[in-house]
């Protein structure tokens, strides 16, 4: 008899489990503070983690991974659907026996020597109809910390289950040996179930996240009708105290946390403006019963990438990190005892070790102290701007939805499409360029549809299918925009501020929502009258506005071709929804 739970599905897999990977030892993650709090004693006994200093960081903890694990893997990430078509071209893809096979040969007695952890959690606020149940098997304290502030875990979630429900993912961690060529992580969409194997870093292990609650649940959304996207979701409150929400997908290394912590411009907020964060990485998406479409934060907390975010940048998630936080390959400041990354605001000191651990000193350093992708693990309620229903269990009402990317040139700073499957053109079309370091060139263009590109775990042309049949179950469809704050000059500067002035951008698409402001329309949709964006207070010239928004209409030329090259790789399958909107681009660029 389990006195964690009667279910009769959990405990059966969890005996095949054991089966396979001989555990020494079994533990139940019940999420007692009591618990976690032996497990930090225990982590921090074996140097797992190490204690920072507790009265400037209290409750805040330092890890470092092994130096060939520091990021997620996608060459390692496998889509495991039996047809390979069920994958797509956008997506590695095994099949279910060859991942087996693999993965059992990998997994055979690597706990034998270990503790097994077995963490029940949910993704998204207990009892909400958006929640989903994960089951989350570990050989990995710090995999069991980390997911203790990024989802909701323990008995509560068992008892969500009941005796009898058999529907939660299935998820396998070990750390194996963390040989990086055995690195793997599989997921098996049909089954309902992830293996992950020889890694420990937060993205390949963390199993609610990327997998379960992108890669797993996009798929599911499909199944279910619902949507699961790789977005931030914010609130902006006008000084009447209304409150208007949006999401918005960007994808890495445009800004996403930022955006979603923004602080208002000094104009804005002496008038009563605020930004309410909800999640700043992933939305669950439903349509509501009054017809419009709802999101939930599934997580719990920030996985948040540190170098960069700072005072200046983002007071706000310093803030959110200032207590109860796990660093993961940050540098050192042995003086205090605290942590230090590139772009913190505050200066280095004499005294510090790098993220491998060497000292490091900003005088003859070659190399920067904390990895680029070095995390911290904060629990969203501690952020100062969480919105009050980022836990809300119907989620928050979405007025707008927002796509960007980097653009040098090509797209304006903002426009709007002129209906649903316009906006889901624009969404699969999005892409980023890399920066180029000479002045006025063009990078290289990554297309990355929704930002989901390495997060959807089913064939991607039926992934905007899936969006195109959504927009017809949606009464009132929330519009759709595209943003780019990354538009250079002829010396490759950007001519966009950036970060809290963005505000004015986000000001100006819920006055689009509201109907209370015109746009002109152009080949690529709707952009702004340079009027309607709320220059006070900001040093950009009017020319360089009306710049902003305009296009280039030979640059956009090629844009298509590289939409139709890019949708030339799904054979046919992209939906006719789509092809008719690019055919349509191509016509008023004629
Ligand atoms: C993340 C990512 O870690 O998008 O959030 O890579
Ligand atoms: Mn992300």
């Amino acid at each position: 008899m389990n006195s964690f739970t009667n279910n009769k599905n959990i405990l059966a897999w969890i005996d095949k489990v054991v089966a396979l990977t001989s555990p020494k030892n079994i533990v139940w993650i019940d999420g007692s503070t009591k618990q976690i709090n032996e497990l930090t004693q225990e982590a921090c006994d074996t140097n797992e983690i190490m204690p920072l200093n507790q009265e400037k960081l209290p409750n805040c903890y330092y890890h470092r991974t092994r130096q060939d694990d520091v990021a997620r893997m996608e060459d390692r990430t496998f889509i495991c659907t039996r047809e390979e078509i069920d994958a797509g071209p956008t997506n590695n893809w095994m099949s279910p026996a060859k991942a087996h096979s693999l993965g059992r040969s990998i997994f055979k007695d690597c706990m034998k020597d270990r503790t097994m952890y077995i963490i029940p959690y949910c993704m998204g606020p207990i009892g909400s109809p958006f929640a989903k149940v994960g089951i989350e098997v570990t050989d990995s304290i710090y995999v069991v910390l980390n997911m203790n502030i990024m989802t909701r875990i323990g008995k509560q979630v068992l008892n969500m289950l009941g005796a009898e429900s058999n529907d939660f993912v299935k998820g396998l961690h070990s750390k194996c040996e963390l040989d990086k060529e055995k690195r793997y992580i599989f997921h098996f969409p049909e089954d309902n179930a992830i293996w992950s194997c020889n890694s420990a870093y937060g993205g390949n292990v963390l199993l609610g996240k990327k997998c379960f609650a992108l890669r797993i649940a996009s798929y599911l959304g499909r199944k279910e009708s619902w949507m699961a996207e790789h977005m931030l979701i914010l609130g902006i409150e006008n000084p009447q105290g209304e409150v208007k929400y949006v999401a918005a997908a960007f994808p890495s290394a445009c800004g996403k946390t930022n955006l979603a912590m923004l602080i208002p411009p000094e104009i804005y907020a002496q008038k009563g403006y605020k930004v309410w964060t909800v999640g700043d990485d992933i939305a669950w998406i439903r349509v509501g019963h009054d017809g419009r479409l709802y999101a939930v934060n599934p997580e719990s907390g920030f996985f948040g990438v540190a170098p960069g975010t700072g005072r200046n940048s983002n007071a706000n998630a310093v803030d959110a990190t200032s207590k109860d936080t796990i660093f993961t390959n940050v540098a050192l400041n042995l003086d205090d005892n605290t942590v230090w990354w590139e772009g913190l605001g505050a200066p280095p000191t004499k005294n510090m070790l790098d993220w491998k651990g060497n000292p490091w000193d900003y005088e003859t350093a070659t190399e920067k102290a904390a990895h680029p992708n070095s995390r911290f693990t904060s629990p969203a309620k501690n952020c100062p701007c969480i919105s009050p229903e980022w836990e809300s269990p119907s989620g928050v009402p979405l007025s707008a939805i927002i796509f960007g990317g980097r653009r040098a040139k090509t797209a304006p700073l903002v426009y709007e499409a002129r209906d649903w499957n316009h906006g889901v053109f624009v969404g699969s079309s999005m892409a980023s360029e890399t920066t180029a370091a000479a002045a006025g060139q063009v990078g290289v263009v990554r297309r990355d549809p929704m930002a989901m590109l390495p997060f959807c775990g089913y064939n991607m042309a039926d992934y905007f299918k899936h969006w195109i049949d959504m927009g017809a179950k949606i009464d009132k469809l929330p519009k759709i925009f595209n943003v780019n704050w990354f538009r250079t000059d002829e010396n490759g500067k950007f001519i966009w501020p950036g970060y809290g002035e963005n505000f004015r951008i986000l000001d100006w698409i819920i006055k689009r929502c509201e109907d209370k402001v015109d746009a002109k329309e152009l080949a690529i949709g709707y952009v702004p009258n340079a009027d309607d964006i709320n220059m006070e207070g900001l040093s950009l010239s009017k020319e360089a506005l009306e710049d902003l928004l305009s296009i280039d209409k030979d640059l956009w030329i090629e844009e298509s071709r590289g939409i139709e090259e890019f949708y030339a790789k799904f054979d046919g399958r992209i939906p006719e929804e789509l092809t008719k909107e690019l055919e349509k681009l191509k016509n008023n660029l004629k």
